[in-house]
């Protein structure tokens, strides 16, 4: 029974992602029409992979602004760190507008002989909980700044970050906090990046323009931006990785700045990986209401209303061929609905093949903690709650050393 809902959501996914595109050049893509006849990876990218983006940009995380602000990237702190197998490096980015500088922290192994790849995400509480290095630069605005220094909760999130398997693996780690970027909450878009790219007279985002995730994924595109000038990095190596809601941001992140090199979404869930029109755990009214300040506001017409949705998340996977992705899911984590995240790989992945690559058609979801790994879609359930582990970690070293030749 569970099989054959699966096939058949993967029909359905199918028709969702190529239905119409027959109809190429107008590449409407519509829900329930016939599936569409893969013609050429020049048809892909010249039609549907630009109708798919518009429809993402236009209706679910809303348009990142073109225009490009001033920023300065500062050396703030350098230093040996890890019983001296990494040099840590922290750089603040000072967007012009922006009231707090944006701090950029990085481990590098120090025994690296030249330019390093690296693992770029953002993390949840602040800089200073990836590890309880003391000289961490404390994130302007962390959650755990609120309650002033003894609120402060330096090293909490290390399980997370396990960096000495980064960094013996022979990658850097490069991260930045979200509500350093942007702050977590539902307040209006008035601080942060928002208002440096409002038109005149205007104080709010438009119905199609950036959300949160937005904000956060652009905010990694211009870290990237620094890497590309940081010798210490391989900057044509750089995967973007995220958790959860950060998972969410590291596929859109993705979809949207080809120098990520591979794209990794943990337990993404509702509006990452899993396919929306299941309704299977947090579906799209549910995260429109906890959460109304992550999409852009032309989301909330798909709460309760799925079948309008023109392209199922699996879209977003397929904007990000044909580069490495690797979807990932936890066996108690019901809410991102496993299922609906394996399925949403397994149905981007004929846009994979369209390129002549691996992807994971027809394949049925893997056991808890065995990795379906062999392609350029890649997927595994952990087993386990919803968190990122040294588990997850190493496999994803592991599909980035085959897929950076290491
Ligand atoms: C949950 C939310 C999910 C997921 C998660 C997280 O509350 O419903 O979409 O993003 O938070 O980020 O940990």
């Amino acid at each position: 029974m569970k099989k054959l809902f699966a096939i058949a959501i993967s029909a359905v996914g199918a028709l969702m992602l190529f239905g119409a595109c027959e109809q190429a050049p107008q590449a409407d893509i519509h829900y329930g029409a016939e599936p569409l006849k893969f013609k050429s990876v020049k048809e892909w990218e010249k039609y549907h992979r630009p109708a798919i983006m518009s429809f993402f940009e236009e209706e679910v995380y809303g348009k990142m602004p073109q225009k490009k602000l001033p920023i300065k990237y500062e050396l703030l702190e350098e230093g040996e760190a890890l019983g001296g197998k990494a040099i840590r490096r922290q750089v603040a980015m000072h967007v012009e507008g922006c009231d707090v500088p944006m701090i950029i922290l990085m481990y590098i192994p120090s025994n690296a002989k030249g330019a390093v790849p690296a693992f770029l995400g953002m993390n949840f509480k602040g800089n200073h909980n990836v590890n309880a290095d003391p000289a961490i630069i404390i994130s302007p605005n962390a959650p755990d700044t609120a309650n002033g220094p003894e609120g402060i909760t330096r090293g909490d999130a290390s399980p997370r970050w396990p960096l000495d398997l980064i960094i013996d693996s022979g990658y850097a780690v490069v991260t930045i906090n979200r509500d350093n970027v942007d702050p977590d909450k539902d307040d209006g878009f008035k601080n942060s990046v928002h208002p440096l790219f409002y038109k005149e007279g205007q104080n709010y985002p438009e119905p199609n323009e950036w959300g949160t995730i937005g904000a956060w994924a652009w905010s990694l595109s211009r870290v990237m931006d620094y890497l590309e000038s940081d010798k210490s990095i391989d900057h044509k190596k750089v995967a973007v990785i995220g958790h959860s809601r950060l998972g969410k941001t590291s596929l859109w992140a993705g979809a949207t700045d080809p120098r990520f090199a591979i794209v990794i979404s943990n337990d993404s869930g509702c509006g990452g990986a899993a396919l929306s029109i299941r309704k299977h755990g947090e579906t799209v009214a549910k995260i429109n209401k906890s959460f109304p300040h992550w999409f852009c506001d032309n989301y909330n017409k798909y709460s309760d209303n799925e079948e309008a949705l023109k392209v199922d998340q699996q879209g977003l996977i397929a904007l990000i061929a044909p580069r490495p992705v690797y979807v990932a899911s936890a066996s108690e984590d019901d809410w991102a609905d496993p299922e609906g995240e394996f399925l949403s790989a397994v149905n981007a992945s004929p846009v994979y093949e369209l390129y002549g690559l691996k992807g994971l058609t027809g394949a049925t979801m893997p056991g808890i903690n065995t990795a379906l790994q062999d392609g350029h879609v890649a997927y595994h359930l952990r087993e386990g709650k919803h968190n990122i582990t040294s588990f997850d970690w190493a496999n994803y070293i592991k599909f980035a050393d085959r897929h950076f030749g290491r």
